[in-house]
């Protein structure tokens, strides 16, 4: 099995867990994007849903298959999201943002039920921190946000560089929101929780992509097949 049909096992299992009527948050990366194929044709055989994007990328998508969407401001309380993650741990604590849509995406999700993460079993990791960790930053600032980032790094005892994300093009890269996205390379992030709050103290950074104790279940595809951790 290569790995678009691991994305896709992963997206069917978790097309399981969808029901008619139910306000749904849709992520966004290549996993995602597998989700929103197989909805699409379930709409088209009826299946009522209201989709939430958690980017532009995923509305068009949407847009273009058929599923329907609402904004988040329309639809405030969502029934359950589904999306994709850069890492998972064995507490289902996840590095998101490679797809730089975090900030919408942690909206999204935390403004649902549940939130069920699919991915193939690459993603799965034993600590956090070998995907370089995105970390939103607003554009003002840009430089005295990114000393207090590294200040807090070497206060929790992580090294590793820090790069500001550019385009193919070398422009640089730009959110959804307008910000940038400063991918932080740390190796090994031994303190995941301890990170995050403190991450979140810092004025300057808009969000970051460790998502804690927002997932409640996880769809992993391997070549075996899909398994659920919970
Ligand atoms: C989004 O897409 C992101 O949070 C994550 O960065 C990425 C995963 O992409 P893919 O499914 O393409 O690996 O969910």
């Amino acid at each position: 099995m290569d790995a678009r049909e691991m994305k896709i096992k992963a997206a069917a299992a978790a097309l399981a867990h969808v029901e008619d009527g139910m306000r749904l948050g849709i992520g966004t990366g290549s996993t995602a994007e597998e989700f929103v194929r197989l909805l699409a044709e379930k709409v088209a055989g009826g299946l009522q849903v209201q989709g939430v994007p958690t980017s532009e990328r995923t509305a068009r998508l949407c847009l273009e298959l058929g599923v329907p969407l609402k904004s988040l401001d329309e639809l405030p309380e969502l029934d359950l999201t589904i999306d994709g993650a850069d890492e998972i741990d064995a507490r289902l604590r996840l590095v998101k943002g490679g797809g730089g849509a975090l900030l919408r995406e942690k909206i999204v999700a935390a403004a649902s039920k549940r939130m069920i993460v699919i991915a193939d079993a690459t993603k799965v990791v034993d600590t956090l921190g070998a995907f370089p960790l995105p970390i939103e930053i607003n554009p003002f600032g840009q430089v005295s946000t990114r000393l207090s980032i590294e200040r807090l790094a070497s206060e929790l005892g992580l090294s590793g560089s820090m790069t500001l994300r550019t385009r193919s093009d070398e422009s640089l890269f730009m959110t959804d929101g307008g910000h940038l996205i400063l991918d932080a390379s740390f190796g090994r992030i031994p303190d995941a929780d301890a990170l995050a709050s403190r991450l979140n103290q810092i004025p300057g950074v808009v969000e970051h992509g460790l998502f804690i104790n927002l997932a409640s279940l996880a769809i992993i595809a391997g070549p075996a097949g899909a398994r659920v951790m919970e």
